[in-house]
């Protein structure tokens, strides 16, 4: 389970599959050495996105420009490893060339 706390991300896994989770104490998650911090309402979620057997981030999250909300999908690529993940930075979620987004909130 991954949960945003503050705008950064902290990475939550359970400690026991019991009828009643009970969790590890977050981990922060860092990207070029800093927190990761996503733009404001972000929605995590820890996926294989580009198929190489590490477990990526996307987050969807609200940005403002030039005065117009916008939900965009950043892609942070991990390459550490599954044990202990890195991100260097994100890139936009695309299709046909431009990046997904929804006006207002994703
Ligand atoms: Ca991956």
């Amino acid at each position: 389970m991954v949960k945003l706390i503050l705008c950064a991300v902290l990475l939550v896994l359970p400690l026991a599959a019991t009828a009643f989770p009970v969790f590890r104490d977050g981990t922060v998650v860092y990207c070029s050495g800093d927190t990761l911090k996503a733009g404001s309402i972000s929605s995590p979620m820890v996926t294989d996105w580009n198929g190489d057997g590490r477990k990526d981030l996307v987050v969807a999250d609200v940005e403002t420009i030039t005065g117009t909300t916008y939900g965009l999908l950043r892609f942070y690529e991990n390459t550490g490893s599954n044990a202990l993940p890195a991100f260097s930075s994100f890139t936009y979620l695309q299709a046909d060339g431009f990046d997904i987004h929804t006006q207002g909130y994703c």
